[in-house]
């Protein structure tokens, strides 16, 4: 395994965003590596989650730690929902949308399938916040953003706050 790198998160409205990931054949160590990196990015950043394509990887990867210690990652590869119950609203960020936060409603109940890092197949059942944590980042592999469920109005208001965010940074660079 090469040392693990802090790799730069997509920022909305960027169109990569917007690409689709690709199943993944083989559980390999390019894939291993691939997780690697995501689990360090996602620590360095302060996120429960990510999803590969929030790193520029047509992957359907994603990592998550909702544990207090962050020592607890959880890896799901061609994650698949099996099932899911009840609704719940909850306020959500997102690494790809800095400073921006609106209610979202999700599933409460979810039973998830997915290979992990060694390529077994794992079934977990989740609610609560570590349920929103696998559909934000499942909508991510799909191109999706939690913006995207936000009104027309506030959509507007979040592209200007980043596009405004993005001359920012280029005036300092
Ligand atoms: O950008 C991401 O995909 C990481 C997300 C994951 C997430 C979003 C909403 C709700 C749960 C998880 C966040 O940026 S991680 C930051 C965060 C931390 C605690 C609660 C909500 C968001
Ligand atoms: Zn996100």
């Amino acid at each position: 395994m090469k040392a693990m790198a802090i790799r730069e998160i997509l920022e909305y409205p960027d169109p990569r965003l917007r690409k689709p990931a690709r199943k993944v054949e083989v559980v390999d160590e390019p894939i291993r590596q691939l997780v690697a990196d995501m689990l360090e990015t996602m620590y360095a950043e302060k996120g429960i989650g990510l999803a590969a394509t929030q790193i520029n990887e047509q992957l359907d990867v994603l990592v998550m730690d909702l544990s207090e210690e962050r020592n607890e990652p959880i890896c799901l590869i061609n994650a698949e929902i099996l099932e899911e119950s009840g609704h719940q609203e909850h306020e959500e960020g997102c690494l790809s949308v800095p400073g921006i936060y609106a209610k979202v409603r999700r599933a409460e109940h979810i039973r998830v399938r997915a290979l992990n890092e060694q390529g077994e197949t794992v079934e977990m059942e989740a609610d609560g916040l570590l349920a929103i944590c696998i559909q934000h980042e499942m909508d991510h592999l799909r191109g999706k953003v939690f913006v995207d469920y936000l009104s027309p109005l506030k959509q507007k208001m979040v592209l200007k706050k980043m596009e405004k965010r993005h001359k920012a940074v280029v005036a300092e660079a």
